[in-house]
C-alpha cells in the first residue's frame, strides 16, 4: 500500500500522536486501537524516554495494529527506528536529522513529516522534501513537549505558503477547534484528546464529525 495516498484529498483528518507516559501497555495499545476502528487517518508513535530498542519494540506493537486498520504509522524523531520497524515514516523536528537527510534514508516513497512554527521554516522544509508540515502549538498544552504558542495568523500564513497538508498541533480538542474554520489546514493532530479520554473511540468520533464542520 502506498500510505502517501493518505495525506492526499480535500476531507480535513485526524492525526493522532501517542503518549504512553500515563498508561499501561495494554491500556496504551487499546487506545491506539480504538481510535484506529473509529477512523483517524495517522497514527504517529511518541516516544521521548526510551531508547532505540525499546523504542523498536512498541513500533513493532503499535504497527501490528494500524497495519490491520491500514493506517500509516510514523515514527517521531527517529529515521532508524522507522526503518527498522518498516513504518510508513518518520516526524522531524528543529533538533531532528533534516529532512532531506530522513527523506534520503527514506526514499521516495515513505512520509516524512516536519514541524514547523514559521512561513521560512515550512518552505524549507517543504524545498527539502517534506510530505507534510505539523504546526503549533496552537493552544497551551499539558503534553510534555518544548514548544511555542503559534498565532493562528501563522499557521493560516504557512498553509498558503507551502502546497503540502499542514495539520494544527497543541491543545486541541472538541471545545476549541473551532479556532481553526477558515485556515487552510487539512487536519488537526491531537495527543490527550484522544490519549487522555475515558472513551477514546468516542473522543476520536466527535473530534471527526467536528472536523467536517471546519
Ligand atoms: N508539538 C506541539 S504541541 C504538542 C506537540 C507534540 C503536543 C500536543 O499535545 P496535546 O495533548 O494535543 O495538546
Ligand atoms: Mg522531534
Amino acid at each position: 500500500m502506498n500510505y502517501k495516498e493518505s495525506l492526499k484529498g480535500n476531507k480535513k483528518i485526524l492525526y493522532l500522536v501517542t503518549d504512553s507516559s500515563y498508561h499501561t501497555e495494554e491500556t496504551f495499545l487499546h487506545c491506539v486501537e480504538e481510535a484506529c476502528k473509529s477512523n483517524v487517518s495517522l497514527v504517529q508513535l511518541r516516544e521521548k524516554e526510551c531508547g532505540g530498542r525499546e523504542y523498536l519494540r512498541k513500533a513493532l506493537l503499535v504497527k501490528e495494529i494500524t497495519d490491520r486498520y491500514q493506517i500509516p504509522l510514523l515514527i517521531d524523531d527517529r529515521v532508524d527506528v522507522a526503518l527498522a520497524s518498516d513504518a510508513a515514516g518518520v516526524h522531524v523536528g528543529a533538533s531532528d536529522l533534516p529532512v532531506s537527510v530522513a527523506r534520503r534514508l527514506l526514499g521516495p516513497d515513505k512520509i516524512v513529516g516536519a514541524t514547523a512554527k514559521t512561513v521560512e521554516a515550512a518552505r524549507d522544509a517543504y524545498a527539502q522534501g517534506a510530505d507534510y508540515l505539523g504546526v503549533g502549538a496552537i493552544f497551551p498544552t499539558t503534553t510534555k513537549v518544548k514548544t511555542i504558542l503559534t498565532e493562528v495568523s501563522t499557521l493560516d500564513a504557512i498553509c498558503n505558503a507551502v502546497p503540502i497538508p499542514v495539520y494544527a498541533i497543541g491543545g486541541l480538542n472538541d471545545t476549541n477547534m473551532d479556532i481553526l474554520v477558515g485556515t487552510g489546514i487539512s487536519g488537526m493532530v491531537v495527543v490527550s484528546a484522544i490519549m487522555k479520554a475515558e472513551d477514546p473511540a468516542t473522543a476520536a468520533k466527535t473530534l471527526i464529525s467536528h472536523l467536517s464542520l471546519l
